[in-house]
């Protein structure tokens, strides 16, 4: 076979322009590709849910890629172990209920899952605003090429549909943020000192929605509730991931 480069460069636009033609209306926009919201992003497309992952940087998988201060591994806890056993994640019991694994494998084999049940993944692409207009629900979502915002361009954004909208955006809880500095009523408290047992024990609490149309997920639901932060464990952020899609999957009356 003959290769052609334009050939690859005309395969290339189009498949992704039909792509994104198609995913400007959305069931779900996840915005953040750390453990929660790939969690959330392949238990949604699982359900057959329309499910877009949108994330600023080059790779995803967020804060789980180092584990903890590089040491490639993380700990999970009894609580989480049966979504290690759902995305066929390996791991061994360290002392009784707590899990170790490989932080590679665990980002691998979540995102594989994600990739496996449709979810679409945009990558190098930052939420830089929200739609909010009278009937005050987040029902969109602006964005930009990463590099742009990068090299400060003044390029104008483009604009997507969303039903749902999950902040998984981490420590920054960017999305919320957004939609506070904008005028929306959701409080934000920020986020607490290091303490795992509490941080863990209280993020389901915190996974829901913040705002109409907006849920939050993972360590941008301590951040938003004020709740203190976990360090290297990372049953709270799966276990984040599945209760914000069961809430998104009750919003869109699934
Ligand atoms: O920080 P991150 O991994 O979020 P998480 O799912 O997990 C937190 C843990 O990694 C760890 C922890 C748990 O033990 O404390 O820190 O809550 O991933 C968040 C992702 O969101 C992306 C960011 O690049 C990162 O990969 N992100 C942040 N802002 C934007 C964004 C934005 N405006 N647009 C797109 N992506």
């Amino acid at each position: 076979m003959e290769l052609d480069e334009v050939t690859i460069s005309r395969a290339i636009l189009s498949e992704q322009s039909r792509i994104m033609l198609d995913y400007f209306d959305l069931d779900c926009a996840i915005v953040g590709g750390g453990p929660s919201g790939i969690t959330c992003a392949a238990l949604l497309a699982e359900e057959g849910i329309k499910v877009a992952l949108i994330e600023k940087k080059l790779s995803i998988g967020g804060g789980m890629w180092g584990g903890g201060m590089m040491f490639p591994r993380i700990v999970v806890q009894e609580e989480a172990r049966r979504l290690l056993d759902h995305f066929g994640i390996k791991y061994t019991e360290y002392e009784k209920g707590y899990f170790v694994a490989s932080s590679v494998e665990a980002v691998s084999k979540t995102l594989a899952a994600a990739c496996d049940a449709g979810v679409e993944v945009f990558n190098l692409t930052t939420v830089e605003d929200v739609v909010v207009k009278e009937d005050k629900r987040v029902s969109g979502l602006v964005i930009n090429w990463s590099p742009v915002e990068m090299a400060g361009l003044h390029i104008d954004p483009l604009t997507l549909r969303s039903k749902v909208t999950i902040d998984a955006t981490g420590h920054d809880s960017t999305v919320a943020h957004m939609v506070r500095d904008k005028g929306g009523d959701l409080e934000i408290k920020g986020e607490g000192f290091m303490w795992a047992e509490k941080a863990e024990s209280n993020i389901l609490k915190h996974t829901k929605e913040v705002f109409p149309g907006l849920i939050v997920t993972g360590m941008a639901a301590n951040a938003v509730a004020g709740e203190n932060r976990m360090g290297p464990v990372f049953g709270g952020m799966l276990l984040s991931g599945e209760k914000a899609a069961l809430l998104a999957k009750e919003a869109l009356n699934l």
